[in-house]
C-alpha cells in the first residue's frame, strides 16, 4: 500500500496498466446546455465528456464517464472504481457537494485520490453551497472556470499518473 501525503490508504493501481481515470458527474448535471447557462455555459454532459475522452486517447490513457442522478448509484460506481484499480477520479458531486456523508465516505472508503470540480463558483453564490462534503479529502478543487474546470483536472490526473513510479509510488515532489 502506498500513503499519501494525507495518511489516507491509497488505493493500489495496476503497475504497467494505461492510467484509468474516471469522470463522475452527480445530479442534474445531465440537463447541462439545456438550462441556467448563467450558471454552467452552453456546453452539453455530452461535449464535456467527448473532450474527456479524447484527451485520454491522446496521452495514452483509459478515461470512463458516468452520470447519475442518485446516490447509491454513484456510491455503487465508486465501489466499483476500487475494484477496477481506477487510478484517479474527477467529481462534481453537484448537488450531493453540499448534503451526502454517504458519497464522501465511498470516496474516503476506497481512497482513490480525486479532484473536486464545480462549473460554477460555489463561493459566489448561495451561502448553503459554500460549504462542501468533499473538498478536505480531495487532492485539489475547481470552481468557477465552466467545463475548463474539467479538462484542468484531468491534466493534473495525467500528469501526475506519468509521475508515478513503475510500482505505483510518487516521485517525491520538489520544494519550490
Ligand atoms: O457548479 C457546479 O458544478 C455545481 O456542482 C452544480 C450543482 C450545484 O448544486 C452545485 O452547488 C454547484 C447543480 C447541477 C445542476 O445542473 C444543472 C444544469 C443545467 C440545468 C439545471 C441544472
Amino acid at each position: 500500500m502506498t500513503t499519501k501525503r494525507t495518511g489516507r490508504t491509497a488505493a493500489k493501481s495496476v503497475p504497467g496498466l494505461r492510467p484509468h481515470v474516471l469522470v463522475l458527474h452527480g445530479p442534474n448535471l445531465n440537463l447541462l446546455g439545456s438550462r441556467e447557462p448563467k450558471h454552467y455555459g452552453l456546453a452539453t454532459l455530452d461535449d464535456i465528456n467527448r473532450a474527456l475522452t479524447a484527451r485520454g486517447d491522446d496521452a495514452g490513457a483509459q478515461v470512463e464517464t458516468f452520470q447519475h442522478n442518485h446516490e447509491g448509484a454513484l456510491i455503487d460506481r465508486i465501489h466499483q472504481a476500487a475494484r477496477d484499480h481506477v487510478d484517479f477520479i474527477v467529481i462534481n458531486p453537484a448537488g450531493y457537494t453540499h448534503t451526502s456523508v454517504a458519497l464522501r465516505d465511498a470516496l474516503a472508503g476506497t481512497a482513490i485520490p480525486f479532484v473536486e470540480v464545480h462549473l460554477s463558483n460555489i463561493y459566489s453564490r448561495e451561502t448553503f453551497r459554500h460549504h462542501s462534503y468533499f473538498s478536505d479529502l480531495a487532492v485539489g478543487v475547481i470552481s468557477g472556470l465552466g467545463a475548463q474546470g474539467y479538462e484542468l483536472a484531468l491534466e493534473y490526473a495525467l500528469r501526475h499518473l506519468q509521475d508515478r513510479t513503475p510500482h505505483g509510488s510518487q516521485k517525491t515532489e520538489k520544494a519550490h
